[in-house]
């Protein structure tokens, strides 16, 4: 390790040599720190203000030297602080360059590389069914309307004319919420079974004349098989004024038909019962599969049932302080899943609730 000679002869040429031997061992220590630390060691070797190399060349060689040899001594000194001083700047510099360039390299980002693919999704055939049927509505003129999916017995069942008991409940089982024992039959709350519930909601709330559609997710204890599932959609409508009659509820649902599977499809009214609705009919349509000739679809019968309707009965529009003798309408209710499987040709209605993506890939 480098120490400074005292020097005993001060001429320029022993000052010259002993200062390259000076600069050329601090050209390797500088050359050696490579680091924030070692640079600060270098630094406090020989620019220490006190013990410094270069406080000691100071020492040795410009207050050692005779008089004359005073300003050749101070020359040499001055230009070994410089180049100490310049060194330790230079070393500053390319050291927090490196240290800038390693946490480039570690932070470095590839944009090239291809992101995280996130498909999009796409809407769930059942709501896309349920969106053209609300569409070919609104068309007509229908406003939406929507009521809870838990239910008051009142709204579910009485207000619609099934008595208490009424052997008409038992074709619409469902899950009753726990500990309602105490309550009035009436309030006891349930999972409504059907959207009809909302035909009730919307004439207390409205005078007439009255036009809604309700869409929504109705509950019911069926089994699950190829065409039942015990959660489903329907779409009720609901149209009251004067002077409406059977003859409009054919017009009405004929034309949705037709907008909905082309205008070769035909509708056919049977005698069916609702509680609610008097006359009530099950309408079906002409196989849009085969034209009506029968095929696998239709049970070789060329017509499929699609949906339940009728003429408001006279005793519902009691329950909503509607006068009966004033006033008519119509309603109906369709299961959304039905028509799903008919608009996309599947044969099992559970394929919509797996959430199999073989499945509903297919509707991307
Ligand atoms: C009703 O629910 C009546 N509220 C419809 C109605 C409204 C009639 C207004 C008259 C006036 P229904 O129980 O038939 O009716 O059911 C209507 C439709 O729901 C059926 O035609 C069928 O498409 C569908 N549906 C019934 N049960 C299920 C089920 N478990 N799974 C899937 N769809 C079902």
């Amino acid at each position: 390790m480098y120490t400074v000679p005292k020097l005993t002869d001060f001429s320029a040429r022993a000052l010259d040599e002993a200062k390259e031997e000076l600069l050329a061992a601090m050209a390797v220590e500088a050359g050696d720190a490579t680091d924030g630390p070692a640079l600060e060691e270098f630094r406090n070797r020989w620019l220490g203000r006190k013990f410094g190399l270069v406080a000691q060349v100071n020492e040795l060689w410009l207050k050692a030297a005779p008089g004359s040899a005073k300003r050749e001594a101070g020359q040499r000194v001055n230009e070994i602080k410089q180049r100490a001083e310049e060194l330790a700047e230079k070393h500053v510099k390319a050291i927090a360059k490196s240290i800038l360039n390693a946490r480039l390299r570690a932070e470095t980002l590839d944009i090239s590389l291809p992101g995280i693919e996130r498909p999009l999704g796409v809407r769930h055939p059942v709501l896309r069914t349920l969106d053209e049927l609300i569409s070919v509505f609104v068309k007509m003129g229908y406003s939406i309307a929507e009521g809870p999916e838990v239910e008051s017995d009142y709204y579910n069942f009485e207000a619609l004319n099934f008595p208490p008991n009424h052997p008409a409940r038992d074709t619409q089982d469902t899950l009753f919420i726990a500990n309602q024992e105490q309550r009035a039959q009436r309030d006891r709350l349930l999972l409504r079974t059907h959207t009809s519930p909302v035909q009730i909601r919307t004439m207390e709330k409205s005078a007439p004349p009255v036009r809604v559609i309700c869409p929504g997710k109705v509950h019911r204890n069926d089994a699950p098989d190829a065409t039942h599932s015990p959660v489903f959609h329907q779409l009720e409508g609901l149209c009251v004024d004067t002077n409406i009659t059977f003859g409009d509820l054919k017009g009405t649902l004929d034309h949705a038909m037709k907008s909905l599977f082309g205008s070769a499809v035909k509708t056919s009214f049977r005698p069916s019962f609702f509680p609610f609705t008097e006359p009530s009919v099950e309408v079906s349509i002409s196989c849009p599969f085969c034209g009506g000739k029968g095929c696998r679809p239709c049970k070789q019968s060329g017509w499929i049932e699609l949906l339940g309707a009728g003429m408001v009965d006279p005793n519902v529009f009691g329950f909503v302080g509607y006068d009966p003798k004033k006033l008519s309408g119509f309603a109906f209710g369709m299961g959304v899943e039905r028509l799903a499987m008919m608009t996309y040709n599947v044969d099992d209605i559970q394929q919509f609730f797996y959430g199999d993506m073989r499945f509903l890939e297919q509707f991307a």
